[in-house]
């Protein structure tokens, strides 16, 4: 096995999903930092993906590409023409609740999705320059998975490392799982150079409104029941998303290829109690600021009552993983990452956000935000 990333001295990315909400805080986090590297984002919009997510950062360096990572002949174009040698993979159906729902669509994009950019990138990047009598062009696969394909945890169980044998137990995880699978097949079997990033939960801007924090905080603006699900008492890992950006960036730099990395925030919560973290903040800015009862006048803040009367619990979702947590002793003690966002700070940082941020929430719920 070559190492073939360490001859890459200017990236050019492809981003798949990148209009996504991670997708996007990544892309974001990459302009800023590595300006004069480009970027091609490849998104299909579904009804996740959001051009506007990208707003202000579209230009030469960083264009836009509508299509499918399904469409193994577009991926193969991009990766030609425009010189790209690193993937970094978001692309994907997210929702573990639409999953159980309809799990097709989850087989396709997740296992079928990522089947189709492995072989466009051991084409273009290996069989096409051995044809050629060339060697492989340098190149880097990276696969961005989710801390959900390890199962669920007991309240005293030691946390996942890298080396917890995988037990996804939704259609969404067993999806995922199956895509970090194929990864490690092409790199052990083709030597296609990959590296995978297991992460926990994401919060923070652009997160659309079906997941839990954002789905909270637009319910309390809009004095809509908070559900709940079964006891409240699973417990989730929490990172703010640009802490996310920052640990696959240092995968991209210093990874191993062929390796994998835990992420996560070492933060975990009890739903109920993120949502009364939430329920607090809300109450405590509409007691600072009297024009958000104006703005929001079914916010139970408005008529003086707390956020929190309107907790109400729902039926549990099917199968629902008690707990996730994440050892990343890996990622710190190999590539010196730890997260540079506090949870009380990215909290305050993304409620403040949606609440300046109307415009962009009113057009996803409505669904008007431009789709091409
Ligand atoms: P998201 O649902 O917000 O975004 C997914 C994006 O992928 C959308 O823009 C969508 O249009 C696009 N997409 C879907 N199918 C596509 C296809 N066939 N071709 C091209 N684009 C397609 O998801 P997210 O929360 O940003 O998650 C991004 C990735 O990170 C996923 O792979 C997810 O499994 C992983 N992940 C998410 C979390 C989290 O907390 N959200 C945590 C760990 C890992
Ligand atoms: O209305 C709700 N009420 C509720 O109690 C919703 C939407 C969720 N929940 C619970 C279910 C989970 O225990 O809150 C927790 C978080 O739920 P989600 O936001 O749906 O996230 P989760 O199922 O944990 O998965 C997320 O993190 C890992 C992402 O959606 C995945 O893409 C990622 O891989």
């Amino acid at each position: 096995m070559t190492d073939s990333r360490a001859s890459i001295t200017k990236r050019r990315l492809l981003v798949t999903g990148g209009a996504g909400f991670i997708g996007a805080n990544f892309v974001r986090y990459w302009r800023e930092q590595h300006s004069a590297e480009p970027v091609i984002v490849l998104d299909a919009l579904t009804y996740a993906g959001n051009r506007a997510n990208l707003d202000g950062l579209e230009g030469p360096e960083c264009r836009f590409v509508h299509g499918s990572i399904n469409d193994t002949e577009l991926v193969e174009g991009l990766l030609r023409d425009e010189a790209i040698n690193t993937i970094v993979h978001f692309a994907a159906e997210s929702h573990v609740d639409r999953s159980i729902e309809g799990p097709d669509v989850f087989i396709e994009a997740n296992i079928l999705g990522t089947l189709s950019l492995l072989k466009a990138a051991r084409k273009v990047w290996m069989l096409e320059p051995e044809a050629d009598g060339s060697p492989a062009l340098a190149h880097h696969f990276h696969h961005v998975s989710t801390d959900e394909v390890f199962g669920s945890l007991a309240t005293d169980d030691p946390a996942f490392t890298e080396r917890t044998a995988y037990a996804p137990n939704s259609p969404y995880s067993a999806s995922k799982a199956a895509s970090d699978h194929l990864v490690r097949a092409w790199h052990h079997t083709y030597g296609l150079a990959v590296t995978t990033s297991n992460c926990s939960n994401n919060y923070g801007p652009y997160h659309f409104p079906e997941k839990l924090v954002p789905l909270m905080i637009l319910n309390v603006l809009h004095g809509v029941a908070l559900p709940i699900y079964g006891d409240g008492m699973n417990v989730r890992d929490w990172l703010y998303v640009e802490d996310h950006a920052r640990g696959i960036e240092r995968v991209l730099d210093d990874g191993q290829l062929g390796e994998t990395y835990n992420i996560g925030g070492c933060n975990e919560w009890a739903n109920i109690d993120i949502v009364k973290l939430i329920c607090a903040t809300l109450d405590e800015r509409f007691a600072d600021d009297p024009a958000l009862a104006t703005r929001f006048p079914k916010s139970p803040a408005a008529s003086g009552r707390s956020a929190e009367s309107l907790m109400t619990f729902v039926s549990d979702r099917a199968g629902h993983d008690f707990r996730y947590a994440i050892n990343a002793n890996r990622i710190e003690t190999e590539l010196g990452f730890s997260p540079a966002v506090t949870f009380e700070d990215g909290v305050q940082r993304t409620i403040d956000w949606y609440l300046n941020n109307e415009t962009w929430w009113k057009a996803v719920m409505d669904g008007s935000y431009c789709k091409t």
